[in-house]
């Protein structure tokens, strides 16, 4: 996959935001490069309401030349015939999806070396390395694991598309990319931005605002 695509990964369910597609098309307006879809928790939308939203996602994401990714659940990311999946450590899920969509973007959740090299191994096309920072959108996420293993995974695979997710902000992006991730990747700084554009700019990289 193109490492670019990876520079300001938005994610979103519709428990993120109260105009979820609004604040999505705003996102794009100010130029995410990729989009995830993530519908989880207590009161998260199933069935045919998630297919109708997964796909009102879709249409804007691809009215914006910008990839839709699936989170978890193949079966709806072959329906819709998303552009990709994240999935976590599930090698099942991987080698299934791959089986029967063999050009689909792939992202791996990694935490440590061994899982990084078994999503390297078992065909990934990109990995999340997180939590980086303290976090509150995944209430069963590990504790914060700062840049330390982003920086070992970086010296490991130095072309490997790498994004770093997890507590990252306006203030410590920068930070995120010196330490060798491709992008960063968010929830909550973007659905709770009082300004998005300006949010999605001082994520951004390659703007002025990078410090590598
Ligand atoms: N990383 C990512 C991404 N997405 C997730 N849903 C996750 C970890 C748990 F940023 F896409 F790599
Ligand atoms: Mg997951």
């Amino acid at each position: 996959m193109n490492r670019d695509s990876l520079n300001v990964y938005f994610i979103m369910g519709t428990l993120n935001s109260s105009e979820p597609l609004e604040t999505l098309e705003k996102a794009l307006k100010a130029r995410i490069t990729c989009f995830q879809l993530r519908e989880k928790g207590e009161g998260s939308l199933t069935g045919e309401a998630l297919e109708s939203f997964a796909r009102a996602c879709q249409k804007l994401c691809k009215a914006y030349g910008v990839p839709f990714i699936v989170n978890d659940d193949v079966e709806l990311a072959l329906k819709l015939d998303a552009d990709g999946i994240h999935v976590g450590q599930d090698d099942l899920a991987i080698t299934e999806f791959r089986a029967r969509a063999k050009n689909k973007i792939i992202g791996v959740s990694v935490h440590n070396e061994q899982e990084m090299e078994l999503a390297v191994k078992s065909g990934a096309d990109y990995v999340g390395i997180g939590p980086i920072y303290a976090t509150k959108s995944k209430t069963d996420a590990q504790p914060p694991a700062g840049v330390d293993f982003l920086q070992k995974a970086r010296s490991q695979y130095p072309n490997f598309p790498i994004v770093g997710i997890g507590g990252i902000n306006e203030k410590n992006a920068a930070e995120v990319r010196s330490s060798g991730a491709d992008g960063v990747s968010v929830i909550s700084v973007i659905c709770e931005s009082p300004n998005i554009e300006k949010t999605i700019q001082a994520l951004s990289g390659g703007n002025g605002n990078e410090t590598k």
